[in-house]
């Protein structure tokens, strides 16, 4: 038996003030306490972040917690859910770390199809380092790093992960929290790799709102058929940053197939830890 979790932390929150973070951070708070009616054990929640301003949500929710390194959110994420398949494990990654320097990990994460949850925190910059361009800018993009503007095409992180073979693909929007709400629970509930890039803007660096404001809608299963794969890639398409368009939110694709662990571990549990248990398997390991 469980008690409902106190989700907030001493940490001082140092995001700037409207900040599009804040949206998730908001989001994953409502979320846990709803999922925890549902059934799921608070204590068997895993966060893992990777380094960026995004990375910081895990120093503000009391929950159990990785800190990796920048790019490198799927290992720790892969390591801790083939330990102990019971976790339920969320991971936060930024933009420049999925789609940057940690692409290839995302690519196979989601091609073995754990079944774990990976929200990027997409504000399109580089946030934590002020400003430069990451595989998600638009064409033109000017910072740090491009002032005379980016001369690079932007990657489509849901046609990318239609592609690596994930089984749950959506995207958010951090000004739409109550849909927001609605992804992270249906992709946590889901069995299988769920990916979930949320725009995310960054208010210092990359002001996206009126841009998102005037352009995002919503789409149901009413509109669009979550089990056709090809129809996934037209709706992911609506978007290329041409005038006109519009933006779809919602989730672009959805299939059950069998888990990497499940075939992997074929019902075995790796490691059964017990609170204070940890201390002589590492003193062993020394
Ligand atoms: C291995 C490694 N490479 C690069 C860096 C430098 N670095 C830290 S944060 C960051 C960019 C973060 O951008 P993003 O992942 O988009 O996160 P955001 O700050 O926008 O949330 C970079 C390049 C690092 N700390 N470690
Ligand atoms: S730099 Fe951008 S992403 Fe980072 S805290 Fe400030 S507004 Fe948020
Ligand atoms: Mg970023």
């Amino acid at each position: 038996m469980t008690t409902n979790i106190e989700l907030g932390t001493y940490a001082q929150n140092t995001w700037c003030p409207g900040c599009g973070n804040f949206g998730i951070l908001n989001t994953i708070k409502k979320v846990l306490p709803q999922l925890q009616e549902d059934g799921l054990d608070p204590s068997n929640v895993v966060l893992v972040s990777g380094i960026g301003c995004h990375a910081k949500i895990v120093d503000y929710v009391n929950a159990n917690s990785f800190y990796s390194i920048h790019g490198r959110v799927p290992p720790p994420m892969t390591g801790i859910k083939l330990a102990n398949p019971n976790l339920t494990v969320i991971g936060h990654a930024g933009d420049g770390d999925a789609y940057g320097e940690g692409i290839e990990h995302l690519i196979f994460s989601a091609k073995r199809n754990l079944d774990i949850t990976f929200i990027v925190h997409n504000n399109r910059v580089y946030g934590l380092t002020t400003g430069q361009f990451t595989p998600t800018s638009p064409p033109g993009f000017k910072g740090r790093s491009t002032p005379e503007g980016s001369p690079e095409e932007p990657l489509n992180p849901i046609e990318l992960m239609l592609s690596a073979g994930a089984t749950f693909v959506a995207r958010g929007y951090t000004r739409k929290m109550k849909h927001l709400q609605s992804l992270i629970k249906a992709a946590v509930s889901h069995k299988g790799f769920s990916f979930i890039d949320v725009l995310q803007p960054c208010f210092t660096f990359f002001d996206t709102y009126d841009y998102y404001n005037k352009r995002v809608y919503e789409f149901t299963q009413q509109d669009h058929d979550v089990s056709d794969r090809n129809a996934a890639f037209v709706k992911a398409g609506e978007w290329a940053y041409k005038e006109g368009e519009q933006i779809p939110i919602g989730i672009f694709y959805q299939v059950i197939k069998p888990t990497y662990e499940e075939k992997l571990l074929k019902g075995r549990i790796p490691v059964q830890l017990t609170p204070g248990d940890i201390r002589p398997i590492l003193e062993k390991n020394i």
